[in-house]
């Protein structure tokens, strides 16, 4: 079967360390792949475009959204750190990109959410689409809104988005807590490969995630994407044990599913 329902795709966040793991992988998804970023990176290949574009610059937004049939939301502020810099390419950035989509008819964008926005559940706990966010910081709560401006578009102008709630995504699982939110390249691209093709995704939450035998996440709520992980963080197990220590349960960032993220900030304590 065609992998290829759409003529161009739009990838933001090209530069990042996902956006060029994708790179490659999206050409099977598209004819072409319009590739943005906030600075230069390197030419367009074979079918691809490049327009550069600050997100928070509405203007450079609409120019790189015009054209384009579906977009794959990678770009922003991707760690926790001081309010203004994320309120400017994830809180504005959101903005721009959906009213850029609804002036230009873009019915399908997938949103690269993070776990951050459930990031103060416990570890020893398993949770849903339908637990309340619990965002770890601004780095969080900037993924919160664009989940909440996605529904909004959906709700008022017909705009299916996925927000995928990444948990770590990442050649390997670095540390314990990976292996159970590690996502391998591979199957983030069976993610947003099964968000581009499912007839009807209305709008949806789903944590991103490989077949990890530890898990903090159900995605029963999301069976209609049609999403099958293929990898599994278990065959990292010994590995991270081996060269990790055991952790400290009064520690937060054992505790709680955010990890450091739950003590990161620019203001201290
Ligand atoms: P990254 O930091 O490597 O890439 C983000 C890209 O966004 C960079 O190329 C950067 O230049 C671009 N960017 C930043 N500010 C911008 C602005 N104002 N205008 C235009 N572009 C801007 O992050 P990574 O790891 O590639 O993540 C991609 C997305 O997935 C991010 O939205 C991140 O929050 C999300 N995510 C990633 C996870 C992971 O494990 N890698 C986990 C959860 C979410
Ligand atoms: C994220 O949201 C970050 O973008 C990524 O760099 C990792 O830190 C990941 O979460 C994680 O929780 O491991």
């Amino acid at each position: 079967m065609s992998q290829k329902l759409h003529h161009k795709l739009l990838l933001t966040g090209a530069a990042g360390g996902l956006g060029q793991a994708l790179r490659e992988r999206l050409k099977a998804n598209c004819t072409v792949l319009r590739l943005s970023d906030i600075a230069p990176r390197g030419e367009a290949g074979a079918n691809e475009e490049i327009v550069l574009a600050d997100l928070a610059d509405a203007a450079a937004v609409d120019a790189a959204v015009r054209g384009v049939d579906a977009i794959v939301h990678l770009g922003g502020i991707s760690t926790e750190g001081p309010f203004e810099p994320i309120m400017q390419a994830n809180i504005l950035g959101v903005f721009n990109l959906y009213e850029a989509a609804r002036r230009h008819g873009v019915k399908r964008v997938l949103f690269a959410s993070s776990n951050h926005v459930t990031g103060f559940y416990r570890q020893g706990e398993t949770i849903n689409a339908d637990h309340p966010p619990r965002p770890d910081g601004f780095y969080g709560v900037s993924k919160a809104f664009g989940e909440d401006l996605s529904r909004f578009y959906f709700d008022r102008y017909g705009i299916e988005t996925a927000c995928l709630r990444i948990g770590s995504s990442f050649p390997e699982p670095r540390d314990r807590r990976m292996l159970a939110t590690w996502l391998s390249y591979d199957d983030l691209h069976r993610l947003i490969t099964a968000c581009l093709m499912t007839p009807v995704l209305g709008h949806s939450l789903i944590f991103g995630m490989s077949d990890n035998s530890v898990t903090w996440w159900d995605n029963s709520r999301a069976r209609h994407i049609g999403y099958a992980a293929k990898d599994t963080s278990d065959v990292f197990r010994d590995a991270v044990f081996a060269r990790t220590t055991a952790p400290n349960l009064s520690d937060p960032a054992v505790q709680f599913q955010g990890g450091v993220f739950v003590k990161a900030g620019p203001y201290g304590d």
